[in-house]
């Protein structure tokens, strides 16, 4: 198929997660516990990324660049790279597999996706929508598969030297894991592992915009998404003003049943998530941390068994090790600064490396965070937190973070095979940097 008739598959796949817009959120507020809204932006994201695909079908381009040579046209020209196997993690059940499903399909590719076991009913209404698309605009049989498998089928799909690219959402050691095996049979790895996003707030900052952006980037999805916001470096000057407006902030919160509208903290995803918190906020006392409030579970009525917990803030004298640790929680650690020089350092004293945010209307300290001595995340916001990035940009991080770009901009190139085509229409055989043959 031509890529604009691949196109029309993803236009129509939107179509339909747009008709099923509530439907999937349901299937992915059950399973991952998000609040009504942000289920709902989940799917608003993959409707996003399809309209971004469909457009970019019609522009896979690649360059033609002068030839040394008279009489040659020297170009290249972009292929389907085969099958994309495609990893995704609980949190985020649907939307990065979209990003991934859109572009490998209008750049010719057919997916395998193995889903979270924790969220197999989003990922098979998801995929639903998906085939119907596709039978509908009369496309190849099983352009799309998904496997519902433990530990042992994701690694069959890792080791398999059919599948041309791995793209692996989730945890650090996971990625540690995925990398080498599939570097060891030279496929290709995209990978967007964990985050522990990090904000600068200067002096100059808006302190009213600053509390909002740091409650919906540390507290949404309660504090699950890689995006979250864990860290908040804050020039000494205004520090004691904003952790008390932010205690406060935190002490409005309503926390339980996702579904009640009123509800803006759902559950965490397990007693796992909660024990990890739990622990994370030992460690922080024990590096000299002082919790200013949260931490506790909340307990709900009508869902008893379910982990919900009051979000937590801890201040803490400086870098320390559990600083520089990913919990996936709603845990938000306060540093504060007195140098600019002195807080890029703090920031970027983490081994991950995927979001980032200034607070400042000092023009200068935005330019350099954003510079290259500044930020060394894959995404750096200015005045706007860590979370909630728009499928246009490129999405993905540096370090430990593993490096990968997924959704907006160029990131189809990373689901093509490049060729460099030469053409000779001299009649000639001129060859390349003068060399003389026979
Ligand atoms: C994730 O947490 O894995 O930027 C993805 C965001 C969302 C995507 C998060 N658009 O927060």
């Amino acid at each position: 198929m031509p890529a604009p008739e691949r196109g029309n598959v993803v236009k129509r796949w939107g179509e339909l997660l747009t008709e099923h817009k509530e439907d999937l959120a349901v299937l992915v507020q059950a399973e991952a516990g998000k609040i009504t809204s942000e289920a709902l932006g989940e799917v608003q994201e993959m409707i996003d990324i399809c309209d971004f695909a469909v457009g970019q079908s019609r522009m896979l381009y690649g360059k033609t660049m002068p030839s040394e040579r008279a009489g040659h046209r020297l170009m290249e020209t972009w292929h389907p790279l085969g099958v994309v196997g495609i990893i995704t993690a609980f949190n985020f059940p649907v939307a990065p597999y979209a990003w991934n499903t859109a572009l490998a399909l209008v750049c010719g590719d057919t997916v395998v996706w193995k889903p979270s076991e924790a969220t197999v009913l989003s990922a098979l209404g998801t995929n639903a929508l998906l085939e119907r698309a596709a039978r509908e605009c009369e496309a190849p049989n099983h352009i799309n598969q998904v496997v519902i498998a433990d530990r042992n089928g994701g690694q069959q799909l890792v080791d398999d030297p059919r599948v041309a690219l791995i793209s692996a959402t989730g945890s650090v050691p996971m990625g540690r894991e995925v990398g080498p095996r599939v570097a060891e049979r030279f496929g290709r790895v995209l990978l967007e592992l964990g985050g522990n996003n990090g904000a600068i707030v200067g002096p100059s900052a808006d302190l009213d915009l600053t509390l909002r952006g740091v409650v919906f980037a540390a507290v949404g999805t309660a504090g699950q998404r890689c995006t979250s916001m864990r860290r908040l470096i804050v020039h000494e000057s205004v520090v004691d003003e904003l952790t008390e407006k932010l205690v406060e902030a935190y002490g409005t919160l309503s926390i339980g049943d996702p579904r009640n509208e009123s509800n803006l903290v759902g559950p965490l995803m397990n007693e796992k998530s909660f024990g990890a918190m739990q622990e994370a906020l030992r460690e922080a006392q024990d590096q000299g941390g002082t919790v200013l409030t949260g931490g506790e579970r909340v307990l709900a009525e009508e869902l008893p068994e379910a982990y919900y917990v009051q979000p937590a803030i801890v201040r803490m004298p400086g870098q320390s090790d559990v600083v520089k640790k990913e919990t996936f929680a709603p845990i938000l650690y306060v540093m504060s600064y007195s140098e600019f020089s002195e807080a890029i350092e703090l920031h970027n004293g983490v081994p991950q490396g995927l979001s980032s945010a200034i607070f400042t209307n000092d023009q200068l300290e935005a330019e350099r965070f954003l510079s290259s001595s500044g930020s060394d995340c894959g995404i750096a916001n200015v005045n706007i937190g860590t979370s909630g990035a728009e499928i246009g940009g490129a999405f993905g991080g540096e370090k430990d973070t593993g490096g990968g770009r997924e959704s907006g901009s160029d990131s189809w190139k990373a689901y093509m095979r490049q060729a460099t085509n030469t053409v000779n229409y001299s009649g000639e055989l001129p060859l390349a940097q003068g060399v003389k043959f026979l």
